[in-house]
């Protein structure tokens, strides 16, 4: 039975990875830090019928004697470094916090694995947000890079220090340039959730409008299920390398609030008002991904349309608005 870590375990990623990872037969264990809301710590993990079958440990990515206790204890045959303060919006409000966690901690994991178990496995979560004021219209591996939050700065660090111990030490590390997935298990705070969230409260009669900032600013949106199905795709290959993950499509945050406030009947413009306090110091204008190494390398292809994801957000939102459901 093969073994994974999964750093980040109860964020989105680390939820449907879990879940994947099962479904293929291994052995899940994933790094938890202390929380005094220990009761929605596991929520997602929960949420997919999971949580029994992952083993949690208690660690924190900024402490590198917690990693290495951890790693030596699991011994996994693959690394999934997900953890990262991953909110673009507050990087900018915990810049230094945003550093160490997201761009030290990746140095800390790959620590770790060197010295407890180099023959293993890493996949690093690489960002589209690295391309920042994108270079080239359709952002490739090649792509430079012009990262444009201390987020996407952060990213960058752990991306080339990814790049860096597998060209120092021989190691099997890979990088996933995801950009933007999204699932009902998105965090509330971020663009999609945030719409989904308030078309089900608009359209169960707890609100009149949703508050948003830049409504120009475009993504190339996937789901969430197809993309951790990549990062595992990419452990599998002989050689370790980095991937573009991206449907090719981009959009506007207007378009998508135009299909979720439809696929209820109603109308995004009668809902949403816009909030100055919600617009970046510096802002990603366009995100588009081309996945085409991905596709021929890996032989992987997204399953699920950006219809049938917001659908599926906004279902799973009005049930648990409904129930009033704290995920
Ligand atoms: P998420 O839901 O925000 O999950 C982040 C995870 O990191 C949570 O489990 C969180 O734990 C954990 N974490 C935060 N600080 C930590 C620390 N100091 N020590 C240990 N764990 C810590 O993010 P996601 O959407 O699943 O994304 C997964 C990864 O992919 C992240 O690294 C993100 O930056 C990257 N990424 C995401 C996207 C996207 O569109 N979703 C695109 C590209 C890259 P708590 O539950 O305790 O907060
Ligand atoms: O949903 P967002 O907060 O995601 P963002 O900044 O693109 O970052 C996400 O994707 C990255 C990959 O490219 C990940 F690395 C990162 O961890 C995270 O998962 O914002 C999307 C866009 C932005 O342009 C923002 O300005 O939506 C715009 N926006 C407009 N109104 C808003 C709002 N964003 C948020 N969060 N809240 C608003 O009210």
């Amino acid at each position: 039975m093969r073994r994974a870590l999964i750093t980040g375990v109860t964020g989105q990623d680390g939820a449907y990875l879990s879940q994947f990872l099962l479904s293929k037969g291994y052995e899940v264990h994933g790094l938890v830090r202390r929380s005094a809301s220990a009761d929605v710590v596991d929520a997602r993990l929960v949420w997919l019928g999971v949580r029994d079958q992952v083993h949690l440990h208690d660690g924190d990515l900024i402490d590198l004697a917690s990693i290495i206790r951890v790693v030596q204890l699991v011994q996994p045959d693959e690394i999934y470094n997900l953890g990262a303060q991953s909110f673009v919006y507050s990087s900018w409000n915990q810049a230094y916090l945003t550093g160490t966690v997201t761009g030290l901690g990746a140095t800390n994991v790959l620590e770790a694995m060197r010295y407890a178990c180099p023959d293993a496995r890493y996949y690093q979560a690489s960002s589209s947000e690295m391309f920042g004021m994108a270079q080239q219209p359709i952002q490739t591996e090649t792509t430079p890079f012009y990262p444009r939050s201390p987020y996407g700065v952060a990213k960058l660090y752990a991306h080339w220090m990814t790049v860096n111990y597998r060209e120092s030490f021989n190691m099997h590390a890979n990088s996933g340039i995801l950009f933007n997935h999204e699932s009902p298990l998105r965090g509330i705070e971020f663009v999609t959730r945030k719409i989904t969230d308030a078309v089900a409260r608009i359209k169960l009669g707890q609100q009149k409008t949703v508050r948003l900032g830049n409504l120009d600013a475009r993504r190339d949106w996937g789901h969430s299920r197809d993309y951790v199905r990549a990062m595992w795709m990419m452990l599998q290959q002989p050689e370790p390398s980095d991937f573009v993950v991206a449907t090719g499509v981009t959009r506007s945050v207007r378009e998508f609030a135009q299909v979720a406030f439809a696929y209820v009947g109603l109308q995004a413009e009668d809902h949403i008002e816009i909030d100055g306090s919600f617009m970046r110091p510096a802002e990603v204008d366009v995100l588009l991904g081309d996945a085409t190494k991905a596709r021929q390398v890996l032989g992987w292809r997204p399953d699920t349309t950006f219809e049938q994801m917001v659908a599926e957000m906004v279902d799973a939102d009005i049930e648990r608005v409904s129930r009033h459901s704290r995920l």
